[in-house]
């Protein structure tokens, strides 16, 4: 009596792997599969199974398994558990700024009486003067014997430095002494300034205004 494999005539879905038996045979779903392994095999989204990962794991489902991964952020292995960095134990804020570990992530905030970019460095609010390269259109016009200098618009160059208000500086007083026609034109200046506090700005000097 001859051996028939009935599992030659592929009675089993596609999904589905086939074992031959004496006689028979029998259909079965992959591991990670479910459903009828006659007519199709699905996969399982082991990722609707609560607690399929660890505490701040992601679960990602994939075709017959699912991973588990920590987020950035956490370390760890995810299908046990993923634990916060603590971002702060490498000092990765600038100067003068404090650093907070927080859930997945860390902040940077300057220190009191200090401001700027706390990821960059922040300065002390103190500081009675500092120069800032700006580009300044200017406006230039003959009041009576002197030429009062207006500022049209301020593009700054380095405004790493300081959260400067580009308003408060449009609005600082600003007068030069000078002979010459009105005009408006963009130049390159320095402007040394002087802050009083936080972003209040009083423009008191400007140099290499055009000629
Ligand atoms: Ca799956
Ligand atoms: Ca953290």
């Amino acid at each position: 009596m001859g051996h028939i494999n009935e599992c030659s005539s592929s009675p089993c879905a596609a999904t589905a792997q086939c074992i031959n038996t004496n006689g028979s045979y029998t259909c079965l779903c992959p591991a990670g599969y479910t459903g009828s392994a006659n007519e199709d095999c699905v996969d399982i989204n082991e990722c609707g199974r609560s607690g399929a990962c660890g505490i701040n794991a992601k679960c990602i489902n994939v075709p017959g398994s699912f991973k588990c991964i920590c987020p950035q952020g956490f370390t760890g292995q995810g299908q046990l558990y993923c634990e916060n960095i603590n971002e702060c134990e490498t000092n990765p804020c600038g100067e003068n700024a404090v650093c907070k570990d927080t859930l997945g992530s860390y902040t940077c905030s300057c220190k009191e009486d200090y401001t700027g970019d706390p990821f960059k460095g922040c300065i002390s609010m103190n500081v009675t003067k500092l120069t800032v390269q700006a580009d300044v259109a200017v406006k230039m016009q003959f009041v009576q014997t002197y030429l009062e200098l207006s500022l049209v618009s301020v593009h700054l160059v380095s405004p790493v430095i300081l959260p400067i208000n580009v308003k408060t500086l449009m609005n600082a007083p600003s007068q030069i002494l000078a002979e010459s026609e009105p005009f408006v034109k963009t130049h390159p200046v320095h402007i040394l300034a002087s802050v009083l506090k936080a972003q209040s700005l009083t423009l008191i000097q400007k140099l290499d205004v055009m000629k």
